[in-house]
């Protein structure tokens, strides 16, 4: 079903979802590739007016929405739990859903989509890039609290929302399918990016070896780290709550640290057609590599320490493939709002793929400056 027929249920959805009042407001809110944001905005009895997040949650990507509500009805539970035994505000500082009319935490519509609703969190904003390195820095730290405070959460009880999500080898053979099938006659058209990537070949095993060889550790990871699924208090500026959890599952802490980079460390947005704007911004990084140490260093191991480099190449590269995957097929999977959005999307993954290559020694020292000797 397609993203405008679900759309159209809007109305039901929100009819069906306990939100307090009557409806003043909706418009389309975020930035996000995947699923649909609505701000909506509700009238009390008493007068007071009160914003909630209402989303439909894409079951193209997702497959099995009921299961992902589940982990995130129990993640935000537990980390309610966390943050008011650390003395924090657990409205502000974690997502909290609202429940449908029927008690659940999702509402299925009359023709199949699924929606949900969150309570909106005030005083907050997220970026789609940075302006002060401070934020970069903010948003580290929001990643690397999340992080801790789900060490010790049964990883068992998540169910993987979608299988295989950063396993970069089978990324290359979506890839190569997708290649074969050519359905779209766009393969002529990406020749050097295919290049580029096929140079990089071994690159794309060098952490999944490392994690069945148990080198590497799985925690509860985020997987979805962009700097616009981290909320600032628009007050401070301090890093206040992370958002978008549908992808929470045992990943790699290094896939977090590199997902962040990739986005975030830009001197320019993940879809800039002008390459020559695009370098990775060793400032930014280092910002970044400062708050994510400072906030969750000393449980990282001497092997992820040594390899977060590894892991900002290798998720750029990543996105680079899921890009030039999806451009290829069609543009089904990520939003576009122009023709070749996924292509230059692709192609700033790339470029940044290639300046970490040239910047390297300087990435290592800045990794080494801040971690704990
Ligand atoms: P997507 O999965 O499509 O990326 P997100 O869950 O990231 O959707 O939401 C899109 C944007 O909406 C976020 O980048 C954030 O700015 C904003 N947002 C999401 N949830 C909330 C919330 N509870 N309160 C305020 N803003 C929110
Ligand atoms: C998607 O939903 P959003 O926009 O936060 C994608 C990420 C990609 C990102 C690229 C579930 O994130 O994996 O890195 O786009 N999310 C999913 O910008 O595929
Ligand atoms: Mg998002």
């Amino acid at each position: 079903m397609d993203r405008a027929t679900c759309c159209s249920k809007v109305d039901e959805a929100i009819a069906n979802i306990q939100f307090d009042g009557e409806l003043v407001e909706k418009k389309l809110f975020g930035n996000g590739h995947i699923n649909d944001t609505f701000l909506t905005v509700f009238k009390k009895s008493d007068g007071h007016t009160k914003r909630c997040i209402l989303q439909r949650v894409n079951h193209k990507v997702f497959k099995k929405p009921d299961e992902l509500m589940e982990n995130i009805w129990n993640v935000t539970e537990y980390l309610k739990k966390k943050i008011i035994e650390q003395g924090g505000d657990p409205r502000r500082e974690s997502l909290s859903v609202i429940p449908s009319k029927d008690g659940k935490s999702y509402y299925r519509d009359s023709i199949g989509c699924y929606w949900r609703g969150f309570q909106f969190i005030e005083d907050a904003v997220s970026y789609d890039q940075v302006n002060r390195p401070e934020q970069f820095y903010q948003s580290a730290v929001a990643f690397g609290r999340f992080q801790n405070m789900l060490a010790d959460y049964p990883a068992e009880t998540l169910h993987e929302t979608i299988p295989n999500f950063h396993n970069t080898p089978a990324r290359l053979e979506a890839l190569k399918k997708a290649v074969q099938e050519d359905v779209m006659g766009r393969v002529k058209e990406v020749q050097e990016e295919l290049e580029f990537i096929r140079e990089r070949r071994e690159d794309t095993y060098i952490l999944m070896d490392m994690l069945n060889k148990g080198e590497l550790p799985l925690r509860v990871t985020h997987n979805d780290t962009k700097l616009n699924n981290v909320m600032l208090d628009s007050e401070t500026g301090k890093s206040l709550c992370v958002v978008d959890l549908d992808t929470v599952m045992p990943g790699l802490a290094l896939n977090d640290f590199g997902d962040s980079i990739r986005f975030g460390a830009s001197t320019a947005a993940e879809d800039e057609p002008d390459l020559s704007k695009v370098w990775l911004d060793l400032t930014l990084f280092e910002s970044y590599t400062k708050g994510f140490l400072d906030a969750c260093g000393d449980s990282l191991t001497e092997k992820e320490l040594d390899m977060l480099p590894m892991g900002a190449k290798i998720m750029t590269l990543e996105c680079g493939i899921r890009f030039l995957t999806d451009y290829i097929q069609g543009d089904t999977y990520f939003k576009i709002s122009r023709e070749g959005h996924n292509l230059d999307r692709c192609r700033t993954q790339l470029k940044l793929v290639a300046d970490m290559e040239r910047k390297w020694s300087q990435m290592v020292s800045i990794v080494d400056k801040y971690r704990k000797k």
